[in-house]
């Protein structure tokens, strides 16, 4: 499918910066280059494509100078969108790509919109649609494992699956119509058990990669943890520590945190949001009565609530009703402090949180940190850090298409047993068919299309 007008963008994100990238996609494309490009001689060249020209960016009104630039153009279909595409690497900054935007639409291209060039590639079957999200996958991977999964999906991992997957239904389908017609020659036929168990197989196959979606969703979006406890334990020291930083002010004085503070760390490959909160205790002052009121707030919201406590001091009556309040929330036990001389006797913490075992730490000097950072990712997954080749989903999209196909790949199986309905089964295995294509795109509609790719940013 070309289509017949040509997008343009600022492909790199905005601010000071070495380069630049406008890029356009379209059939216009060549043209619009030529009427902005002056290369040797101030001539419009000749565009072999896929070569570098070195030349100028020129105002379509009076000629005048804009950038000093590098433009390429790449014919189609070997471009990224299958069109022709041309890139002009500019100066970055503030104001040139603009003023080069500016000219490529004074000259016929028009702004193009969040991810409409990948968009474009995946109507000209350059990308499959799971191809198409790992692109935007990739570029917001915040940590290794959250790229190496990104990038075998973008490398076609998912749809060979999904294509495995189909072709076992599609031969099913087959063979079951096979079945249907000649069950009245030959009775055994009908009795045939081998298509149930085929199904069961691929059945078996979906549902193991739906499971891999709790560990994908992990590394993809993360978790959020709230370090939380009564005041002057430590809460502002450790988030510190952990993002080796001093992002929150640290005191003596108990009731130094009143507000939220946030922030991603990278925690065995897990992108961790960190929220450090006010202390937990009585106090008539409003403003931090409001703070810890919305303590609980985040506590909630949260998956895991990292529970300080001060080492170098007794159990408190605050620290006994915050455990009281935080019954049957996912948590870890810190007693913090561990440099200083003990006074909370281990015996009496384990008598108070009997499920847990509490990890012992100083954040001011870094004794436990690893300890706690493998619990942390314990807690999460309960796996080793995994690296192995298998597919691992990371989309919700996915998953639910997987279990759509799920369900009538079982709905298939009991129809295909002895003393079901053939005819019923093939019908279902055809739904099976539609799900799994809603994954790799062939079965999705406009609606889907718009949704994924208003998620991408404007030049991708
Ligand atoms: N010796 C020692 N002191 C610590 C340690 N962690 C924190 N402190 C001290 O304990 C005091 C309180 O630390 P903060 O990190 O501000 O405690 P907080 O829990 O955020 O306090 P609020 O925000 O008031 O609730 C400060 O004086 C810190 O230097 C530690 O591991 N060892
Ligand atoms: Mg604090």
């Amino acid at each position: 499918m070309q289509a017949d007008d040509t997008i343009t963008a600022v492909a790199t994100p905005p601010g000071v910066g070495g380069i630049a990238v406008i890029r356009l996609s379209g059939p216009a494309a060549e043209q619009i280059g030529k009427t902005i490009f002056r290369g040797a001689h101030n001539h419009p060249p000749k565009f072999t494509t896929h070569r570098l020209y070195h030349g100028h960016i020129v105002s379509a009104v009076d000629s005048a100078v804009i950038d000093e630039v590098l433009a390429v153009l790449m014919r189609a279909p070997h471009s990224y969108t299958g069109e022709d595409v041309l890139e002009i690497h500019g100066h970055g900054g503030y104001l040139l790509p603009q003023r080069i935007l500016a000219e490529t639409i004074r000259a016929g291209a028009r702004p193009a919109a969040p991810g409409e060039f990948t968009k474009r590639a995946f109507l000209n079957n350059r990308l499959d649609l799971s191809q198409a999200e790992a692109v935007a996958d990739m570029i917001n991977a915040r940590t290794e494992r959250g790229l190496e999964l990104a990038r075998s999906q973008y490398q076609r991992q998912l749809t060979a699956e999904i294509t495995a997957l189909r072709e076992g239904i599609v031969d099913a389908i087959a063979r079951l119509e096979a079945a249907i017609e000649f069950a009245a020659d030959d009775p055994d036929i009908a009795d045939d058990m081998s298509i149930p168990n085929q199904l069961q197989e691929i059945g078996h196959e979906v549902n193991s990669l739906i499971t891999t979606y709790r560990e994908g969703k992990i590394y993809r979006h993360g978790v959020s943890l709230v370090i939380a406890g009564r005041t002057n334990v430590g809460k502002s020291s450790l988030l510190n520590h952990l993002l080796g930083e001093k992002r929150a002010i640290v005191a003596a004085s108990p009731g130094t945190t009143r507000d939220f503070i946030e922030e991603t760390v990278n925690i065995h490959d897990i992108p961790v949001r960190l929220t450090d909160t006010a202390g937990i205790r009585s106090t008539a002052d409003a403003v931090e009565q409001e703070g810890i009121a919305m303590v609980w707030q985040r506590i909630d919201a949260a998956d895991a609530v990292l529970l300080v406590f001060d080492g170098s001091e007794n159990l408190t009556t605050a620290d006994r009703q915050i455990v009281a309040k935080l019954a049957g929330k996912a948590l870890i036990p810190l007693v913090n402090k561990v440099d200083l001389p003990r006074m909370l006797a281990p015996e009496v913490l384990s008598d108070l949180l009997p499920n847990h075992q509490a990890i012992w730490i100083s954040a001011k000097h870094g004794t436990g940190i690893d300890e706690l950072l493998q619990a942390i990712h314990h807690l999460f997954l309960a796996t080793e850090r995994e690296t192995s080749a298998g597919t691992v989903i990371t989309s919700l999209r996915h998953k639910l298409a997987l279990e759509k196909a799920s369900f009538f790949i079982c709905q298939a199986m009991a129809r295909a047993a002895r003393g079901g309905a053939p005819e019923l089964a093939a019908t279902d295995l055809q739904d099976a068919l539609e799900a799994l294509e809603e994954i790799t795109g062939r079965t999705a509609d406009e609606t889907i299309l718009e949704r994924i790719f208003a998620k991408f940013c404007v030049g991708k």
